[in-house]
């Protein structure tokens, strides 16, 4: 990337005003103060320095708006002040059909007309509310496009002319499915901006400015979304589909966990839709949708694992394995779990772990676990055992477990059990969020 790239994008999102004089260096508007705001706005370290990580997420694909800052052009707090509302679609684009584009539009309004008592009308002339098309580059408003990827589409916040409007970079791949970019979910992203609302920082939420594939299931609107839609609207007569997600809260003292791994030094977390990456360095844990991560793994698993000499992380749902190198999922896989030696009607694992010293890997399930020899690839004779029997005390059932400096930490609903392998006993017992020191 170059400087001026990452100049142009402190410019559209964070309003790094141009600077022809080279002054103001240690002003608000500096780079470094741009770059502050930036990492603030998605919780990674605040360094104001272009370090990978904050590099990394400015390659990736995202709305056009911009994330925070008095904006001239996108004025803050507005709203609609009808209930029903108009949209037209002006142009196409070549990559789905007519048909499809209408109904992705169309959905894309439904999923805020539920949570309010918006409506919205199709009208195929004249002026609309929300006037929609597809440009490249320059479109005709002064944001202009740059080519596939990086900018994927914007939005004016309500008002007249240009208000509510909403425009998609023709340069994407418009998809249907998990091809390209969906046009259904940059569209419902869009229309939230067209309905007034800004930027969400929660990463489970629609409005996060950055573009993640969700998956083929039923597209459920998350709860950030719904509180931000309704404190402008109020909300509807009836939702069909009153569960919206919430994003979980690392020092809630109910927390439980669904699976824990170390990868490449890092400890992954994994909770619902989401894991937290604890970097061995960092106290701020960072919260990241799994399919950011791994878009054709399952939204949410039971249990994980890593094998570092293999350099392999293993995650389980139901009956199927995974193996993943990095981001990549090893051929061959999904396989199912009775591949590994498991009875053929077991339906689940709860957790794994693999203890470096011994080269084996530990797998709970119900009040049993087993024990897997990963050099030989078979579990070994005598499994499975009664958890109660080697590991008394930790109660009858394991949602999570990971190893580190000698000891195992099971985690148990709200309870985190520290068992030292050494004196095999527990030495410690801890509420499951003190893993992320709350
Ligand atoms: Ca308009
Ligand atoms: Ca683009
Ligand atoms: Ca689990
Ligand atoms: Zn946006
Ligand atoms: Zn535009």
């Amino acid at each position: 990337m170059e400087k001026r790239t990452i100049m142009r994008y402190l410019q559209t999102h964070y309003a790094l005003r141009r600077n022809p004089a080279g002054l103001m260096r240690k002003s608000a508007n500096s780079v470094a103060a741009k770059l502050r705001e930036l990492q603030s706005f998605f919780g990674l370290k605040v360094t104001g320095e272009l370090n990978e990580e904050t590099y990394e997420l400015m390659q990736q694909p995202r709305c056009g708006v911009p994330d925070v800052g008095e904006y001239n052009f996108f004025p803050r707090k507005l709203k609609w002040s009808k209930n029903n509302l108009t949209y037209r679609i002006m142009n196409y684009t070549q990559d789905i059909t007519r048909a499809e584009v209408d109904r992705a539009f169309k959905k894309a309004f439904k999923v805020w007309s539920d949570v309010t008592p918006l409506n919205f009308t199709r009208i195929r002339s004249g002026t609309a509310d929300i006037m929609i098309s597809f440009g490249t580059k320059e479109h005709g408003d002064f944001y202009p496009f740059d080519g596939p990827s990086g900018l994927l589409a914007h939005a004016f916040p309500p008002g007249p002319n240009y208000g509510g409007d909403a425009h998609f970079d023709d340069d994407e791949t418009w998809s249907t499915d998990s091809r390209g970019y969906n046009l259904f979910l940059v569209a419902a992203h869009e229309f939230g901006h067209s309905l007034g609302l800004d930027h969400s920082r929660d990463p489970g939420a629609l409005m996060f400015p950055i573009y993640t594939y969700t998956g083929k299931t039923g597209f459920v609107l998350p709860d950030d979304d719904v509180q931000g839609i309704q404190a402008l609207y109020g909300p509807g007569d009836k939702d069909p589909n009153p569960k919206h997600p919430k994003t979980p809260e690392k020092c809630d003292a109910n927390l439980t966990l669904d699976a824990i791994t170390e990868l490449r030094g890092e400890l992954l977390i994994f909770k619902d839709r989401f894991f937290w990456r604890l970097h061995p360095q960092m106290v701020e844990p960072e919260l990241v949708l799994t399919k950011s991560f791994w878009p054709e793994l399952p939204n949410k698993f039971d249990a994980a694992y890593e094998n570092p000499i293999k350099d392999r992380v293993f995650v389980f749902k139901g009956r199927k394995v995974w193996a993943m190198n990095g981001y990549d999922i090893v051929a061959d896989y999904p396989k199912k779990i009775y591949e590994l030696g498991f009875p053929k009607e077991m339906k689940a694992i709860d957790a794994a772990v693999h203890i470096k010293d011994t080269g084996k890997t530990l797998f709970f399930t119900g009040d049993k676990y087993w024990s897997y020899d990963e050099e030989n690839q078979v579990m070994d004779e005598g499994y499975p055992r009664l958890i109660e029997e080697e590991f008394a005390g930790i109660g009858t059932r394991v949602d999570a477990v990971y190893q580190r400096n000698g000891y195992l930490y099971f985690f148990s609903g709200p309870l985190q059990f520290e068992y030292s392998i050494w004196s095999k006993r527990i030495v410690r017992v801890l509420h499951t969020n003190s893993i992320f020191w709350c």
